[in-house]
């Protein structure tokens, strides 16, 4: 770690999702060192996940010692389930898993779907929370593939590379084209400006 270097902390209690974070910060030279921390958020039932994001953000604010931000992500099945499971993800992913998805679709060739993430930041220096929003889209593949990622990955064929489930690109792929890449990059601008 370098002393000199002001904490940015990474609050959630995913491996996977740090591991991704992790590799894009490696790749850029700002003034921070990156920390995970696992604190106990609470994640509401709210209709958008940037109404989770915020929640879950504000919950620990209290135990916050510098500049922290939180992720929230959604899967959406936009054609045929309208968008579920989205702000359910998390419990439809411990439930019914990615077969219980598969399962509900007829029609793979013509489904949509994307993933959103939002990342809430609380920026010390300005005492504020800002929003840094990423999404990809793609489509459901018939059976799951790879075993690279976490979560849905297995089942989400993104229309970058048509080829491929996410759970079967490197995690470099796929944080390159990933709605938590694009949210990342935007949120690593804004570190640059400030
Ligand atoms: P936190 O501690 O950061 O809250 P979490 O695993 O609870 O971690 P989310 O609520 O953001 O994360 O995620 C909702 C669900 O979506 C969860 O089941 C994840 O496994 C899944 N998910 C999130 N990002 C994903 C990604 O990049 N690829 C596949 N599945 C993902």
């Amino acid at each position: 770690m370098d002393d000199t270097k002001d904490m940015l902390y990474f609050i959630t209690g995913n491996n996977f999702k740090f591991n991704e974070i992790q590799q894009l910060f490696e790749q850029e030279t700002i003034k921070y060192n990156l920390i995970q921390k696992d604190l106990k958020t609470i994640e509401i039932q709210a209709d958008t996940i940037k109404s989770v994001a915020e929640f879950k953000l504000n919950s620990v604010k209290d135990k916050l010692i510098g500049s922290s931000f939180i992720e929230d992500s959604g899967f959406f099945v936009d054609n045929p389930l309208n968008g579920f499971p989205g702000v359910y993800s998390s419990y439809v992913m411990k439930t019914i898993g990615n077969k219980g998805i598969l399962n509900l679709i007829d029609n793979y060739e013509d489904s949509k779907a994307h993933f959103s993430t939002v990342i809430a930041l609380y920026f010390k220096p300005l005492n504020k929370l800002l929003f840094f929003e990423g999404t990809v889209e793609g489509k459901i593949s018939s059976l799951q593939k790879g075993n690279q990622g976490f979560g849905f990955d297995p089942i989400f064929i993104p229309d970058e590379i048509p080829q491929k489930t996410f759970a079967e690109l490197t995690t470099s792929q796929k944080n390159s084209i990933s709605h938590r890449g694009k949210a990342w990059m935007k949120l690593m601008d804004f570190l640059k400006e400030n």
